[in-house]
């Protein structure tokens, strides 16, 4: 018989990494997808079958964090061996725009799911998975960051993740179910969604490349993230499933890099040096010097006369717009119970990363409906 996982949040980033490691293991994956005007299941087209289909690995029902009835239902209806809960509002900055939204999808929304388990007498069957984030240690009291370090939220965002870290801390205690926190540290990948830092950066390297944008804004240059691939991260959910006892875990890479540095690297990856000058709003980041080979390569030669233009030219701005009302300065991870208790680790380093990314995003922006179309999805338009 195979196992049966049940993943919300199946058409985010990291749903769609988990939902395709899963059925390569032998899993029948569901997955709950909200509804929408459009279909917006882009990132697992590819593992979706039809419901004609005899004997289905991948089947979706429509669904909502905010709707305690049709989680009840369908928990009911799949009886999953493992609930993967990623569905949330995930973006920091959005968060502080609709706050109340948040927490209701992100906080009471982890209730949902783990009252339902607990109300259909799952709990000696289920096994529970909490997407929970290094933002809870928001203002650090510690460096590194481990899972003994204190919380201390610094968003709407990471609030309403700190309730859902508890709870499922208490239903684990209370009801003595296998229910785990993944306190996993930002993770990235050409899937990311486009208005998180990192693919804002790939993409715009991509789109200045291809001379169809001249520059990009950006927010706080100077904070730190710890970086790694969600190709690796999703492996770590899984793990924690597998084991004989449910637990709390860090997953990080142990390394810190700016927001400035990652941009630097990205460009780097075309083979475009981008030097700063300036301080804080009036910070500027402009072309000094061009790797012809590499920019041939990676690119194209076809493109590099009018990206030679751009030498001594600013290529990054910043934008206030883009600040936050409470900033989370630096995250850094300590992976040590991770590694030792789950043998798990990271294999990508962040300069692996920012390559498949800008790769990626090089092709991407290459195609032509993005040419014919200018491209411009939302760049600089949200955070
Ligand atoms: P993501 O790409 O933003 O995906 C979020 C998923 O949740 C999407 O499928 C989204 O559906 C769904 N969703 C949002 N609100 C919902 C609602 N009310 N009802 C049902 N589904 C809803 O996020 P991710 O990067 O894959 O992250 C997965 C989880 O890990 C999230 O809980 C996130 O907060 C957490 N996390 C992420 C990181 C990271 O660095 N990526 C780090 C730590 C923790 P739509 O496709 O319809 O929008
Ligand atoms: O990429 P970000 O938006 O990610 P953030 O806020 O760290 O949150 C992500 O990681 C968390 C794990 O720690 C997850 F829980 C959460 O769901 C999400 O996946 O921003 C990273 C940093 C911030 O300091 C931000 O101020 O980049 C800075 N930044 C600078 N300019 C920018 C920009 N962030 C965005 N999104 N857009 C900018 O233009």
């Amino acid at each position: 018989m195979s196992k049966v996982a049940l993943i919300t949040g199946v058409t985010g980033q990291d749903g769609a990494y988990l939902s395709e490691y899963l059925i390569k293991k032998g899993y029948t994956v569901h997955g709950l997808k909200r509804r929408s005007s459009m279909f917006n299941t882009d990132r697992i087209d590819h593992l979706y079958q039809d419901p004609h289909h005899e004997n289905r690995n991948m089947i979706l029902h429509y669904g909502d964090m905010t709707d305690s009835m049709n989680l009840t239902r369908i928990i009911g209806d799949v009886q999953p061996d493992e609930i993967y809960n990623l569905a949330a509002m995930s973006h920091v900055k959005v968060s502080f725009d609709v706050p109340e939204y948040t927490a209701n999808a992100d906080g009471i929304g982890t209730l949902r799911v783990l009252e339902a388990v607990r109300l259909l007498n799952l709990t000696s069957k289920t096994r529970i998975y909490q997407a929970s984030t290094s933002e809870l240690y928001g203002l650090v009291q510690e460096i590194p960051q481990k899972e003994t370090t204190p919380f201390y939220p610094r968003s709407p965002y990471a609030v309403a993740k700190l309730y859902a870290y508890w709870i499922t801390v208490n239903y684990r205690e209370a009801y003595g179910m296998h229910a785990s926190n993944g306190i996993l540290f930002n993770h990235e990948s050409p899937l990311r969604g486009e208005t998180f830092v990192t693919r804002k950066v790939t993409r715009a390297v991509a789109r200045i490349a291809l001379g169809l944008q001249d520059m990009v804004y950006m927010g706080n240059l100077s904070s730190k993230r710890d970086w790694g691939h969600a190709k690796d991260y999703i492996k770590a959910m899984y793990l924690i499933l597998q084991q004989d006892t449910p637990d709390d875990y860090v997953i990080s890479t142990g390394i810190t890099t700016t927001i400035r540095d990652f941009i630097k690297m990205s460009f780097a990856e075309v083979g475009v040096t981008v030097a700063f000058r300036g301080e804080n709003e009036n910070e500027q980041g402009y072309i000094t010097e061009i790797d012809e080979q590499k920019f041939s390569e990676v690119v194209g030669e076809e493109y590099l006369e009018r990206i030679k233009e751009r030498i001594g030219k600013m290529v990054v701005g910043v934008d206030p717009a883009y600040f936050r009302p409470t900033e989370v300065d630096i995250l850094i991870g300590d992976n040590t119970k991770s590694r030792t208790k789950l043998g798990w680790e990271p294999t990508y380093t962040l300069q692996a990363l920012c390559q498949d990314m800008v790769i990626h995003d090089v092709e991407l922006m290459k195609k032509e409906e993005y040419l014919k179309n200018g491209g411009y999805k939302i760049l600089n338009y949200f955070e």
